[in-house]
């Protein structure tokens, strides 16, 4: 089947890449000022630590208009930044793919949390920052045959270091080897419909 763009699209079949977005919170203790209470880090990862670079394009984080420049663009990972600042609020993440991929970003939102549970008034001095992780699965449908083709076939790397990797949540059980190995079977694990339109191709 042939997309609005001309590009050739792969039918009834679909690819789930799993990302989180999240923020890492600290509070400034004796160096809290009014508007500047808390220090965060705001970042968009892989669920395995692999590099995201053959997916994305860009990564736009959309602050809330009180910060300068409220829209920080990000082409290449590591993509994080650090702030200070006095109040939560709703962050929104746009992703951008690369343009093999034929979509339009796609919007992700996530709050930014400065104060924990066990810290109501999140004024605790503390080395541990709040955490705070949205999980969340871009659903590739119909996605574009090159696009698939590339990203199935693709050796993963590594992701260049973050600044928060110690406070991130797993979000599998599973050892990560084991948790990578079954990610990339998913993503080749071709149904035999598929196999034939490539084939045919
Ligand atoms: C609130 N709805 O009222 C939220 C808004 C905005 C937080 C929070 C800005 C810091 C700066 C900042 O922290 N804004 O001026 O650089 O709680």
């Amino acid at each position: 089947m042939t997309g609005p763009k001309g590009e050739r699209r792969l039918q009834s079949f679909e690819f789930v890449i799993p990302v989180v977005v999240g923020t890492a919170a600290y509070y400034l203790g004796k160096k809290a000022t009014e508007y500047h209470s808390h220090k965060w880090t705001l970042y968009v990862r892989s669920v395995n630590g692999e590099d995201m670079t053959h997916l994305l394009s860009k990564v736009v984080f959309q602050l809330h208009p009180s910060f300068d420049n409220p829209m920080r663009e990000y082409t290449h990972p590591p993509y994080e930044l650090t702030e200070t600042g006095w109040g939560e609020f709703e962050i929104a993440v746009l992703l951008h793919f690369t343009d093999d991929a034929f979509e339009e970003p796609v919007e992700l939102y996530h709050k930014l949390k400065l104060y924990g549970e066990d810290d109501p008034s999140g004024q605790a001095i503390s080395k541990k920052p709040v955490v705070s992780e949205t999980y969340e699965e871009l659903v590739f449908h119909e996605p574009a045959e090159g696009f698939y083709q590339r990203v199935a076939n693709h050796m993963p790397i590594p992701a260049p270091a973050m600044s928060q990797a110690q406070w991130f949540t797993a979000f599998n059980q599973q050892d990560d080897l084991r948790k990578l190995t079954a990610a990339r079977q998913r993503v080749a694990g071709m149904t035999a419909s598929v196999q034939r339109q490539l084939e045919a191709a």
